[in-house]
């Protein structure tokens, strides 16, 4: 099998799109595109939507990470990335549209937001990313299209705000899933990988890490995304992340000593 993906550098369902084959033991070449005008380029390829993650099959466009870990799964059912009970797989693929519709808008509008606010931090997101670029070139030209990437997804002030306040319920409803074992089972599933890459690219901003760490989703994200590059120094406003700061006193456990803070 011959597998192509189209990524974006720090994209949480791209990530996703790469976790969901590296479980499956497919062997694959990644592409980064370039911010802002990704939506371009995969038009000029003939994929029917301008997002990523966008995948070649054996030269079979393959576009969106829901559609993609049907197909993997079609293609390598082992290991299966959804129950094989009609509840429970119901149930997973609730939690991913979810995950895919709500959840990775809410971290995309707060991350993509933030990061424009840090141009320090461009570098970092692009360390594991494929480009055709020196690194250090386009973290220190890439200004212009982070701000096309913005104004395109309206990730403006207001709309992360309003994120941020709806972050909190959003996590819960993780904590929840896993709780009733629709999440965070012995063997992951596609509703792990999708929830896990937004909230694994939110722990890369040291304003939300800490208080993601620690409560159940964050335990997860790290489980099914051991690593995503990218470090985001503080940079939010403290009155936005109140009602998270809130949320996670309710629900943290202690921290347990001695363990080093892993980005
Ligand atoms: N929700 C869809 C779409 C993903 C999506 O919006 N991807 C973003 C990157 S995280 C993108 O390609 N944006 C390009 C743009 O907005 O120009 C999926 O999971 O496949």
């Amino acid at each position: 099998m011959k597998v192509r993906l189209y990524t974006l550098p720090a994209s949480h369902p791209g990530m996703t799109a790469k976790r969901l084959l590296e479980y499956k033991d497919i062997p694959f070449q990644r592409v980064d595109l370039l911010p802002g005008i990704s939506r371009t380029l995969l038009r000029a390829m003939r994929f029917e939507a301008g997002t990523v993650p966008a995948m070649v099959i054996d030269g079979r466009k393959v576009q969106g990470s829901r559609t993609i870990a049907q197909e993997l799964d079609s293609l390598q059912p082992d290991p299966p990335l959804f129950p094989a009970d009609a509840d429970q797989r119901a149930a997973v693929l609730e939690v991913e549209r979810w995950g895919d519709e709500e959840l990775q808008a809410t971290i995309r509008t707060i991350m993509l937001w933030a990061a424009a606010r840090e141009p320090s931090a461009r570098l970092s997101y692009l360390e594991e990313a494929r480009i055709f670029l020196p690194h250090g070139l386009a973290a220190k030209t890439g200004g212009p299209l982070v701000a096309l990437a913005v104004r395109l997804n309206e990730a403006t002030e207001e709309n992360a705000r309003a994120a941020l306040a709806a972050l909190p319920a959003q996590l819960q409803r993780v904590d929840d899933e896993i709780a009733a074992g629709t999440l965070g089972g012995e063997q992951l599933n596609a509703a792990d990988f999708q929830v896990s890459g937004s909230v694994r690219l939110a722990q890369t901003s040291q304003d939300l890490r800490p208080l993601i760490d620690g409560r159940p989703a964050g335990e997860l994200a790290r489980r099914a995304i051991p690593d995503f590059a990218g470090d985001l120094p503080p940079t939010v406003p403290e009155a936005y992340l109140e009602p998270l700061q809130k949320a996670a006193a309710s629900v943290q456990s202690p921290p347990r000593s001695g363990r080093p803070v892993r980005r």
